[in-house]
């Protein structure tokens, strides 16, 4: 902890990846692990470009599921000491895989949905984007009428022009890299940290239990973000 509160401390262009875990401790399941299921399906049977087309009225149940439960959570303390990081001296990005808009409700503003966002639809014909209807059912365009989907990023789909990208040019400049709640299972973003490290940046991992980053980490804090967090931005006396 204290050699990572010293890297943070002398860091000039900070980068935060988040996955999952960092709001675990609002009651938002994550992915892979114990409460990852729903109905007997996992993330990588439903979160497909093939689940959406076999059957959307699926999909758009699971969604409209999991966004009931981002709607109706709160923000923890790693949210909020995230988004307190931001207003420090120099350059900061959040990267997170997080749909569930925890990030700007603490108010985090330099940042990057990589994986889209669960208050978003996208229609499948013309592309544009707009907020998911109230109503139950499968929204559909109010532009062109054309069925629309979660506007998120599935399985094999390529990143958003001005995510990854984005994510991976900041990486080459960090000189801090905190990573938090994440397996590092998921291609691109468990990439874009160890770029960072590639580059001289200091990699921290933050995670109860280990992940794929851990091993390449400056120094892993094993341990719950909602705690670790405020303690790696608290004022030390000498
Ligand atoms: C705590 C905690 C606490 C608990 N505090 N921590 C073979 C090899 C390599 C790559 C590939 C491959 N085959 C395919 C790929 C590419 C694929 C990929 O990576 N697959 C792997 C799973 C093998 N990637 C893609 O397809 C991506 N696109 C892409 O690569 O484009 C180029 C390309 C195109 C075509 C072919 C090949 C390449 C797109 C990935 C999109 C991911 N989308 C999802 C679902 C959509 C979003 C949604 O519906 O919400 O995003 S998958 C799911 O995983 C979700 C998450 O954002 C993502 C990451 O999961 P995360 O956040 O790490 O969660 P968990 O559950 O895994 O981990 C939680 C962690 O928290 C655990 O470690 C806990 O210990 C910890 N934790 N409590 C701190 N209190
Ligand atoms: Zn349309």
């Amino acid at each position: 902890m204290n050699r990572a509160r010293q890297a943070f401390r002398a860091a000039r262009r900070v980068l935060v990846i988040t996955g999952a875990g960092i709001s675990a401790e609002s009651g938002i399941p994550t992915f892979r692990g114990e409460g990852g299921l729903w109905k007997g399906f996992d993330a990588t049977q439903l979160a497909t470009p093939q689940a959406f087309d076999g059957d959307p009225e699926l999909v758009w149940e699971w969604y409209r599921w999991r966004k009931q439960i981002c709607n109706e959570a709160s923000p923890n303390p790693g949210h909020r000491a995230v988004a307190e990081m931001e207003h420090r001296e120099g350059d900061f990005l959040l990267l997170t895989q997080n749909v569930d808009g925890l990030h700007p409700r603490a108010g985090s503003k330099k940042l990057v949905e990589i994986h889209g966002c669960i208050d978003q639809a996208r229609c499948t014909r013309c592309a544009s984007v707009f907020g998911v209807p109230a109503s139950e059912g499968m929204p559909r365009c109010s532009d062109c009428g054309a069925l629309a989907r979660p506007h998120i990023l599935w399985f094999g789909e390529s990143y958003w022009a001005g995510t990854l990208d984005r994510g991976i040019a900041f990486a080459r400049q960090a000189d801090f890299c905190l990573v938090v709640g994440t397996s590092g299972m998921v291609w691109a973003p468990s990439a874009v940290a160890l770029e960072a490290k590639q580059q001289g940046a200091f990699l921290v991992d933050v995670n109860p239990e280990q992940s794929q980053i851990s091993s390449y980490a400056d120094a892993w804090l094993a341990g719950p973000a909602g705690a670790i967090l405020p303690e790696l931005l608290a004022e030390v006396p000498e």
